[in-house]
């Protein structure tokens, strides 16, 4: 029988790449879609077009909708990638960023709860933030000490669904990622305003780029490689938790370095600091440990940050050579 399954946040990133994954895999796919006055449609129109996925309007912070859709879509798996997604911005709305990314999975598993829907597996997407200021390498049995609105959100959403697997029995289960980039990284996040910028410098279309700390650390993968992870965590024999990095971290400037040198360009040349994105506490180093979904499940990451970072520019040169 086909397998159904409910993604929140299908537009962004994540939700995008997961669900040509799932369709892939002959899924019939849904997704919950926040009203918004602007399309975000973009990353997934295709699939939308195809009839390959069919989307709803809903909200994460809206329980009476979530448990609506549950009701009418009977999924067999709910991945809930949706979030308030941007750390620097959760200190300036943390009460939303509590009620979004924090609530909505208690939201979602208490539903499921309350529908006698226990046996509907449950993905939460976790985040390395929640570590915070915690030493690296960080792994499965590393203490989370986070430090932004946002991780502590996400700190309460990895706990709440470790407490309805203990608790209930559900298939319920954490993928603690670290930061995964793409073609699709929305541009507020640095390193695709990095490359947007890098690109648009070479083609005379921009002059500067404004950024903020250049020397936290972060451990980048590819977004297409972690959502394979996604799915593997819950197609597991047993709900588990798990960490998917790449074992290597670099600072945000050698980041930057790599992508205007590969564009023939001196980055400091280019380089403006502003106060405007740093924020009121800095995670400084994300290094993450993927031993054990290699050991348990043998995930690995494929893409290697050369690679990424020519992906993001290939894609980015041609959209921004129209304007040239
Ligand atoms: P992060 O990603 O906070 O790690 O969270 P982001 O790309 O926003 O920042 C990474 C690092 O770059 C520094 N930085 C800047 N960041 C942004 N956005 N804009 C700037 O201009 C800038 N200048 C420097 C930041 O201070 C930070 O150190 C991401 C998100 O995708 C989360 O949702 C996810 O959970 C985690 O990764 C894993």
């Amino acid at each position: 029988m086909t397998k159904k399954a409910l993604i929140t946040g299908i537009n962004g990133q994540d939700g995008s790449y997961l669900a040509e994954l799932l369709v892939k895999k002959g899924y019939k796919v849904f997704g919950i879609q926040r009203r918004t006055s602007t399309i975000t449609t973009e990353r997934i129109n295709g699939m939308l077009a195809d009839g390959d996925i069919e989307t709803f309007y809903g909200d994460l912070a809206d329980t009476n909708s979530i448990v609506n859709l549950l009701m009418k879509l009977k999924p067999d798996e709910v991945y809930n990638i949706g979030s308030m997604s941007h750390v620097r911005i959760s200190f300036d709305i943390p009460e939303y960023t509590a009620q979004v990314t924090g609530l909505a999975p208690v939201r979602i598993l208490e539903a499921l709860r309350s529908l006698e829907m226990e046996e509907v597996k449950y993905y939460q997407a976790s985040s390395s933030e929640m570590f915070g200021i915690s030493p690296a390498p960080q792994n499965e049995e590393t203490p989370f000490l986070p430090v932004s609105p946002y991780g502590c959100a996400k700190l309460y959403g990895y706990h709440i669904t470790r407490a309805y697997r203990l608790g209930y029995g559900m298939f319920a289960c954490n993928g603690i990622l670290f930061n995964h980039e793409s073609p699709r990284r929305g541009e507020n996040f640095v390193t695709k305003k990095i490359v947007r910028a890098a690109v648009r410098i070479k083609l005379g279309l921009q002059k500067d780029i404004v950024l903020g700390n250049l020397d936290a650390k972060r451990d980048f993968g590819f977004a297409g490689d972690y959502v394979k992870a996604i799915y593997m965590i819950m197609q597991h024999s047993n709900p588990d938790d798990f960490v998917v990095a790449t074992n290597e971290t670099y600072t945000i400037r050698k980041f930057a370095e790599l992508v205007f040198s590969k564009l023939g360009l001196n980055f400091e040349e280019y380089f403006k600091f502003s106060d405007s994105y740093t924020r009121p506490n800095e995670v400084p180093e994300l290094l993450g440990d993927y031993g054990k979904i290699s050991r348990v499940l043998g995930w690995k990451p494929e893409v290697n940050l050369d690679q990424l970072i020519d992906m993001m520019i290939e894609n980015d040169m041609r959209e921004e050579s129209r304007y040239v």
